[in-house]
């Protein structure tokens, strides 16, 4: 039986067949990315720089000589390679359970094309088992959170967490997001929000799932 980890890094070897050589290209958070970040590191594959989304991932890039950038430097991005919480048969996803969903959101919103890594477990047919969070406004978060309840939600503090653009997290139970387009303008409309973790409007566009079948390219 293969370990969720075995199943990130076949979905991240897999990935690699979709970056272009000499490219800049986006990276974003977490442990199915950090096994990408590693396959890529080995792969001899050339890109131009990466743009990171997080600490974390831009302390591996430098621990494996592979050559970040800023976003200012760049006008676009050949592909962004990313994880996600949830992802739906839409390709539409949560993301921020590492809590670095603006960054990531912003970088994903410059590259041409979306590649999602996940094990299977992250494939659903419906999102919302994951809570969804929510990038707040220190001040706002109880205003904010009055509103989350409005709409249905169960707000809870990320309690300890500050993101790395200061801000504070909400991780919201209980919503309906069979309409994840919907539900994603509507929590970004609450004054006090920074962003919140729905990606429907900018779903992935090819979504590489590591399974104990080995990997599956869903696009
Ligand atoms: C990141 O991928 C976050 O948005 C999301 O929480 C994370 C999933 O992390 P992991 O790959 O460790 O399960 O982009």
């Amino acid at each position: 039986m293969a370990t969720p980890e075995e199943l990130k890094r076949i979905a991240a070897e897999k990935a690699l067949a979709f970056v272009p050589e000499n490219e800049y290209i986006g990276i974003g958070t977490g442990s199915t990315v950090n096994e990408f970040i590693k396959v890529l590191a080995v792969s001899g594959k050339q890109i131009k720089g990466a743009v990171s989304t997080s600490k974390g991932t831009s302390e591996l890039l430098a621990q494996l000589d592979i050559p970040e950038v800023q976003l200012n430097e760049v006008s676009r991005l050949a592909v962004y390679v990313d994880g996600a919480d949830e992802i739906n048969h839409s390709l539409q996803m949560i993301k921020g359970g590492g809590g670095a969903h603006l960054n990531e959101k912003i970088v994903a919103s410059m590259a041409d094309k979306f590649i999602c890594i996940a094990d299977e477990r992250k494939y659903v047919s419906r999102l919302g088992k994951f809570p969804l969070p929510v990038e707040v406004i220190p001040m706002a978060r109880s205003m904010v959170s009055r509103k989350l309840v409005a709409l249905g939600g169960e707000p809870e503090l990320r309690i300890g967490f500050t993101t790395f653009n200061g801000h504070q997290i909400v991780d919201v139970k209980g919503l309906d997001l069979s309409q994840p387009v919907t539900m994603e303008d509507k929590i970004n409309q609450i004054p006090g929000v920074v962003e919140n973790g729905l990606f429907a409007h900018n779903a992935a566009d090819v979504l590489v799932l590591g399974t104990a079948e080995g990997a599956k390219v869903i696009e």
